[in-house]
């Protein structure tokens, strides 16, 4: 449930948070919109717990407000999933996926390891998948307790038709649930525009000089807070030096923002 849509962190470096893709499932249709969910079982298929459970499940496999996306098993064959829109990782240094499960133990992982949960990724419009975890993974879990996944989709950054599925395959094993998925990256900044800029005085009090060594046109600059909230924004018509005035700025930390022809340029910036 988070809803801080972009946040700023200063950690020695610079880098910027981002929300790619989050589901609640706490809509009214299932599945939720760009989301697509298939069968072998038509009596079993993925919905809400609500739905799925009805009022004596639901206690076991809500995760978080009331709602969750579920299975049923049954002593047969089934294989289903459950398949998120497509989200792109162009322009991230890294990025994760996490999401809560509830998985019974003992009809899923052991005494009886009758059924799995993968969690896979594609990159081609869902021609192919790629498995990234199963409930084994876990390890040794109580019956049911929630588990709170995180899983590294770093080696997928730059990929432009990414999706995430939930397989679950079994045979007599046992009902399950997620719920909070979020796709979350860092956004990569370009350190190599970023060097042939200079802001100074940094600290400054009021007067900041922005230049660079290589002609690069400056087309807008604006200024935001460690909140985000953009604070000041300034018009630049393709110049390759300007002065902003920062001196009605509250004394702290501040990020500039500065579009290029050649890109985005993002530097640290000290007001005294
Ligand atoms: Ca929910
Ligand atoms: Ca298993």
């Amino acid at each position: 449930m988070k809803k801080l849509l972009l946040s700023f962190l200063l950690v020695g470096g610079l880098s910027a948070n981002a929300q790619i893709l989050t589901e609640t499932f706490q809509g009214t249709t299932f599945p939720p919109t760009g989301w697509t969910t298939e069968t072998n079982v038509a009596s079993r298929p993925w919905g809400f717990t609500t739905v799925i459970f009805n009022a004596s499940g639901q206690t076991t496999f809500n995760i978080t407000d009331g709602k969750s996306a579920g299975i049923g098993w049954i002593a047969q064959d089934q294989d289903a999933h459950l398949t998120s829109p497509s989200f792109s990782l162009v322009g991230y240094s890294s990025a994760t996926l996490t999401f809560n499960a509830k998985i019974g133990y003992e009809y899923m992982v052991a005494p009886f390891a009758n059924g799995n949960l993968f969690v896979k990724v594609s990159t081609d419009g869902g021609s192919t998948w790629t498995t990234l975890w199963t409930e084994e993974a876990e390890g040794v879990y109580v019956d049911y307790a929630t588990l709170a996944v995180e899983l590294d989709l770093t080696p997928y950054v730059g990929q432009s038709n990414v999706q995430i599925r939930y397989q679950y395959v079994a045979n007599d094993a046992d009902s399950l649930s997620i719920d909070d998925f979020l796709v979350d990256g860092t956004l990569g900044i370009s350190d190599f525009l970023s060097n042939k800029f200079s802001t100074y005085p940094n600290p400054a009090t009021s007067l900041v000089n922005i230049s660079n060594t290589s002609n690069i046109l400056l087309t807008n600059v604006n200024i935001t807070d460690i909140n985000g909230r953009i604070v000041k924004t300034m018009k630049v018509n393709n110049l390759t030096e300007v002065q902003m005035n920062i001196g009605e700025l509250n004394s702290g930390v501040y990020i500039m923002n500065i579009d290029t022809d050649s890109g985005k340029v993002v530097k640290k910036i000290i007001k005294n």
